[in-house]
């Protein structure tokens, strides 16, 4: 069971006893290019409600998201973060050893990345990262001058986590998009194996060699994040064997969140001018801007837990072996938790939104990717006195994942 395709549409699972039942399909192309109706007709049916099409549990509601990511004994992430039950089906890759453990493996794995990407790395790479940011929006602003239409997802969003994230990871220069089409397929694959996942599987395939090769120490920079974990290793904290899979969870998870983190940002404040506005007069809301766009247009809309047992949750039943997903997007949203949510305000500091997740498996890499989001927009704020929409931009649908795939823009100088 649980593994239905949305194509199968006459085939649905039935609903447990006294689960409220909300038919909706999170895989469509409507669903996906505009998810927040959908996630309030969910949270109103309930805390926990039902899915039939494909046989799942849903959290929609802030409390409820926060309770299961804050059990992790009940809600167990190794069999699986996506819709995929790896207790039932095989992993299409070997499971992360961060993402689909649970404690005691995820602990050893956890307290090494955490290590590696801690605040005192930030404080480490701050100058690198403004730097880079700063010199990259100095050179949108020339080719601009000279005539150019500016793209803030394929010049901005797209080339800024793909400079300084591969940069402190250790990974060369060369083909580093490559990267963007790993990450693409990493996060369909949390979502059915729909056409959507077939077709950025296809274009993952000729890359993949790519990826596994720089997962290996000897295309790692001495010194870089990737190296450390290596140097874990040699400490003898992990094995040989497994300092491999967690470079494979940088190069996994490092760069289509942050690059959609951003580009959703830009896109907040192409939309909010009064927003951009406030932060302009006032640069040190580029944090709290950054944040508030997590909130509203959160990058990861999506993940999922399995039962390890017979449970209750919030009255409801659930039995052992369940897959539950969690909109994470919906809490962000959710009326019950934010003061008008629908509203984007830089000034609002949401403590508590749930886009980077909660609990022990709440992102690892969060003081990076709130470094990226901050310098990428207080460099804007600096330089940019408006930020103009040349279009309507353009989503890039993606089964986890709210992305974008173009977005032209006029950037007025200061
Ligand atoms: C991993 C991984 C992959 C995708 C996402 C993620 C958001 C982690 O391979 O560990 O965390």
């Amino acid at each position: 069971m649980n593994t239905a395709s949305a194509s199968d549409s006459l085939r649905t699972f039935e609903a447990p006893a006294g689960v409220p039942v909300v038919d909706v399909d999170p895989y469509t192309d409507e669903f996906l290019t505009d998810p927040y109706d959908a996630h309030q007709r969910l949270r109103e049916a309930g805390p926990v409600v039902w899915i039939p099409a494909y046989g799942i549990y849903a959290c929609a509601r802030h409390d409820s998201v926060h309770a299961v990511f804050n059990d992790h004994a009940t809600y167990i992430s190794g069999a699986g973060v996506g819709l995929a039950n790896f207790n039932q089906e095989t992993p299409f890759r070997p499971k992360s050893l961060i993402l689909e453990a649970d404690p005691p493996s995820h602990t050893k794995a956890r307290a090494i990345l955490a290590r590696i990407l801690s605040p005192k790395t930030v404080t480490q790479i701050r100058a690198t990262f403004t730097a880079e940011a700063e010199s990259l929006v100095d050179r949108l602003l020339v080719r601009q001058a000279a005539g150019e239409t500016i793209d803030a997802v394929k010049d901005l969003s797209e080339v800024y986590p793909l400079k300084v994230f591969p940069d402190a990871v250790g990974v060369g220069e060369a083909n580093r998009e490559n990267l963007l089409l790993y990450g693409n397929m990493i996060f369909n694959a949390f979502g059915p194996r729909n056409e959507r996942l077939q077709k950025s599987a296809e274009l993952v395939q000729p890359v993949t060699a790519w990826i596994m090769a720089h997962c290996q120490r000897e295309n790692l920079l001495p010194g870089g994040f990737g190296d450390l974990i290596y140097q874990a290793a040699d400490a003898g904290e992990i094995t040989h064997a497994e300092a491999p899979m967690l470079v494979r969870s940088f190069l996994s998870a490092g760069v289509d969140t942050t690059v959609n983190g951003i580009g959703n940002a830009v896109l907040c404040l192409a939309n909010h001018p009064e927003q951009y506005a406030l932060l302009r007069a006032d640069h040190s809301l580029a944090r709290p801007a950054f944040e508030e766009a997590l909130r509203f247009e959160s990058a990861v809309q999506t993940f999922f837990r399995t039962t390890s047992k017979d449970t209750e949750l919030f009255g409801m039943q659930i039995p052992k072996d369940s897959k539950i997903v969690l909109f994470l997007a919906s809490a962000n949203r959710d009326e019950r938790q934010w003061p008008d949510p629908d509203r984007f305000d830089i000034q609002r500091r949401p403590v508590g939104h749930m886009a980077f997740g909660s609990g022990i498996h709440g992102c690892v890499g969060q003081v990076v990717a709130r470094l990226e989001g901050e310098v990428v927009l207080a460099a804007l704020a600096k330089r940019v006195s408006r930020i103009e929409l040349l279009g309507a931009p353009k989503r890039r649908l993606n089964n986890t994942l709210r992305a974008l795939a173009s977005m032209p823009v006029r950037l007025i100088p200061v």
